[in-house]
């Protein structure tokens, strides 16, 4: 299976590694905003050579709790950082839900969106079918700032795929060919530790509809409950999470700890073929 993004053809018969490179005051801030701005490409070179093949750039922070950021915050921080990077070659993909911080990534040099709305503000769907990027459709339940207070499901599995399901068919619908889709069910957005351990235990479910499944996993809360760890603690139980998620047919694991990531997959790599 290939993924089409913009001028690249990821072949997804391995499992690919995204590296994170979020650009927000709390993992980029010492210096005032150029320094920023230097400090981030630094770091995204870096996840390059430790073996990154997709580089995913975010302005806003998705944690639980977040406060969201204005639009022109959010391109203060990316953009820079993304027209610095325009010698790489690999896919720079751009963490937004709103439409104009995709609309000016894809034209700075990304060629693919990580939406953890799904395109579902207004003309997301249009202006990323007036694209050759390609699109990551997460699911998630409830916004950010409140979406672990009391997430409730009556059939996770089901409803996380239908939702999917529905949001492929609106992409379709406009032109987004299946071949430019990643699907992602989102843990910890909106999900309790015992939604994330079903979806993880059932991620093989997702392959069923067809189009590649991205897993972000990586030091997420979920780990942290599990193993009683702080969040900079929680590279082990990273890589092995995401090493269940390949295990079950994940195509794409979205990392901060790339090296480790890659590492592990040559390993599973070694016996698998
Ligand atoms: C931005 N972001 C944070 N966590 C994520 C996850 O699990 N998946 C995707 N696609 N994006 C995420």
């Amino acid at each position: 299976m290939f993924l089409h993004c913009g001028k690249f053809k990821l072949d997804l018969s391995h499992p690919k590694v995204m590296g994170i490179v979020n650009v927000t005051p709390d993992s980029f801030s010492d210096g005032g905003k150029h320094l920023a701005s230097e400090a981030a490409i630094a770091y995204a070179r870096r996840l390059i050579d430790d073996g990154a093949d997709i580089l995913d750039i975010g302005g806003e922070s998705t944690r639980p709790g977040a406060a969201p950021v204005s639009e022109q915050e959010e391109l203060d921080r990316v953009l820079p950082v993304i027209e610095g990077l325009d010698d790489i070659n690999i896919p720079i993909s751009i963490d937004t839900y709103k439409p104009e911080v995709m609309r000016a990534a894809l034209a700075a040099g990304a060629s693919m969106v990580n939406d953890v709305n799904a395109l579902q503000a207004e003309r997301a769907l249009e202006w990323v079918a007036n694209t050759s990027a390609a699109v990551c459709l997460m699911h998630k339940q409830g916004a950010p700032q409140n979406m672990q207070l009391q997430p409730q499901y009556r059939q996770l599995i089901a409803e996380v795929s239908s939702f999917l399901s529905e949001r492929i068919a609106a992409a379709e619908a406009v032109g987004i060919s299946g071949e430019r889709l990643i699907v992602d069910p989102g843990f910890g957005f909106g999900k309790t530790l015992e939604h994330n351990l079903a979806l993880l235990k059932n991620l093989h479910e997702f392959a069923l509809l067809g189009i590649p499944v991205l897993a972000g996993l990586s030091r997420k809360s979920m780990l942290g409950q599990i193993t009683g760890r702080e969040v900079d603690e929680r590279m082990t139980a990273s890589v092995v999470a995401a090493l269940i998620a390949v295990q079950r047919g994940t195509s794409i694991v979205r990392v901060h700890d790339v090296r480790e990531t890659v590492d592990m997959l040559k390993v599973w790599r070694a016996i698998e073929e």
